[in-house]
């Protein structure tokens, strides 16, 4: 198969003022794009996995040639990555159902977890995401460099944060600490729950 840019789910300004118009466009069109392209171009020579999606190319590094397992490490890593990112963004989301029961028994209730994904976000250093990934049932956080799944690690992520400097340079320059306050006003609760219960 190849590889395929989803499309944004809303349009670029459905997220301002936290994320701006201009960030999304370059951040979807342009940055995922990149990373679409790439993992189409370092499979090309290798048809043998030309029938696994991106997640299950992610899931199993290790069965990759070595050849081209840098390559999908970084790019297929990215094109999931922001494939789950676009989704779990929507503004005025209020937390409900499942999710909002296992954050308060798997994480210390809504307060705490805001603490602890903000301090794995803004602690990421250089370039990375946090997560909130479901492991053997239970809820737990994590930071990843680069564009690493937790995938890799057999974990399933239902929330993630992008800490690239691409992601909010435009509008926050050096303030990640800024963009991830902002980041809990613009999360589609409805969505996590829904990847939430898939992943349980
Ligand atoms: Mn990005």
């Amino acid at each position: 198969m190849t590889h395929i840019l989803p499309d944004l789910p809303y349009d670029y300004n459905a997220l301002e003022p936290y994320l701006d118009a201009k960030t999304m466009e370059i951040h979807h069109d342009k940055h995922h794009r990149a990373y679409v392209d790439k993992l189409n171009a370092a499979l090309e020579k290798f048809p043998n996995f030309s029938e696994k999606s991106a997640e299950e190319l992610i899931t199993d590094l290790e069965a990759l040639p070595g050849e081209i397992k840098t390559a999908v490490r970084n790019h297929g890593g990215g094109h999931v990555n922001h494939s789950l990112f676009w989704e779990i963004l929507k503004k005025e989301v209020a937390i409900s159902g499942e999710i909002k029961k296992a954050i308060e028994s798997d994480l210390g209730g809504l307060e705490k977890f805001k603490d602890s994904f903000s301090q794995a976000a803004i602690g990421q250093f250089g370039s990375g995401w946090a997560w909130i990934v479901v492991h053997n049932g239970e809820l737990e956080i994590v930071a990843t460099a680069n564009q690493d799944s937790p995938l890799t690690d057999g974990k399933t992520p239902i929330l993630g944060i992008d800490v690239w400097e691409h992601a909010y340079y435009l509008k926050y320059q050096n303030r990640r600490t800024e963009y991830v306050e902002n980041f809990f006003n613009i999360i589609n609760w409805d969505k996590v729950n829904e990847l939430y219960l898939k992943a349980r």
